[in-house]
């Protein structure tokens, strides 16, 4: 193992120790929707959001378990985005991190309701650091909470959603695919990034350069993202490959090929690392992971 790769592994683990505790005890009668929030929150995934929020927290001298319910409520989010997109009335998969959707285990009503829970939750998880943090700081978490709900919501993930389910069945412009990415996909990784800088009362030049990082990393992930759709290993991804284009779907290959989408996710690397840069050596490891997702084939 490398370096890089130990750190993730050791990120992983301490988010998803915490993850395992947020919905247990499962009361009764309701316990079936636990289950269903559990399966799916615990079924494996690389946990990358809480891994950048935890990893740019420690680039700001952060004591970044502190903020680990905050990590966690961000893991929730994406969780219950990953179960309503699975469901038939959106892309009807039957496949998710390695194991059955939601809906396949649970039925439909469950899964709508397990992500249901876990949005609604996650709200009330993240806040929880009103507890635990010192008094001076909460106007910050209040700042954060309301980046995160802005791009979980109606500036951010259920927007490009939304566009995305409309264009179905339809060709898309490379700007209009760019449009549904930076919305469905990069707001929450922008979120992630943003919620951690203001926790730590960065500085609006850094709070800039950090958008202009988590944006081109957005740009990247998602290419990279349908370049494995075409090319990928459906072991290591834990979900059939094929599916755009079995789905219609316009993606980056199939509006610029293979090459040149892969040229385009090394220029949006490259500039996502250029900004990190600018911000000096505390990010060395945030570079340092950046690339070695973006270099992903899993
Ligand atoms: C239901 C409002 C609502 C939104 C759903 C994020 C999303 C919007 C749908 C997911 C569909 C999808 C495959 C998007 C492409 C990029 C993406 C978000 C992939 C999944 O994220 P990873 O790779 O997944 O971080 P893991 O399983 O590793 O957490």
């Amino acid at each position: 193992m490398t370096a890089v790769t130990e750190y993730l592994q050791s990120q992983k683990d301490l988010i998803e120790a915490k993850l395992a505790t947020i919905l247990k005890p499962y009361p009764e009668p309701a316990a079936r929707v636990f289950q269903a929030m559990d399966y799916s929150l615990l079924a494996g995934g690389k946990r990358l959001r809480p891994i950048l929020f935890l990893t740019v927290l420690r680039a700001f001298h952060k004591k970044a378990e502190d903020y680990l319910p905050f990590a966690c409520g961000l893991e929730m989010i994406h969780t219950y985005s990953l179960i309503h997109d699975d469901l038939p009335a959106m892309d009807d998969d039957d496949l998710r991190r390695g194991h059955l959707t939601n809906h396949k285990v649970f039925g439909e009503d469950f899964a709508i309701l397990a992500g249901d829970g876990l949005l609604t939750h996650s709200f009330f998880v993240m806040l929880s650091l009103r507890k635990t943090l010192p008094v001076a700081d909460l106007a910050l978490l209040l700042a954060a909470v309301e980046k995160v709900s802005l791009a979980a919501g109606l500036q951010g993930m259920l927007t490009g959603q939304a566009v995305d389910v409309a264009a179905e069945g339809k060709d898309l412009s490379l700007a209009e695919l760019q449009y549904i990415h930076k919305y469905k996909t990069g707001a929450l990784f922008g979120a992630s990034v943003i919620a951690a800088a203001i926790l730590a009362d960065a500085k609006p030049e850094e709070i800039s350069l950090l958008e202009e990082y988590v944006e081109n990393f957005g740009v990247a992930f998602q290419i990279i993202d349908d370049i494995l759709d075409v090319v990928g290993d459906e072991a290591k991804l834990g979900k059939p490959v094929g599916s755009d284009e079995k789905n219609h779907k316009t993606t980056y290959p199939s509006i610029l090929g293979l090459e040149e989408s892969r040229k385009a996710a090394i220029s949006a690397t490259a500039r996502a690392t250029d900004a990190l840069s600018k911000l000096g050596g505390d990010f060395k490891l945030l570079s340092d992971i950046t690339n070695h997702i973006l270099n992903r084939d899993f």
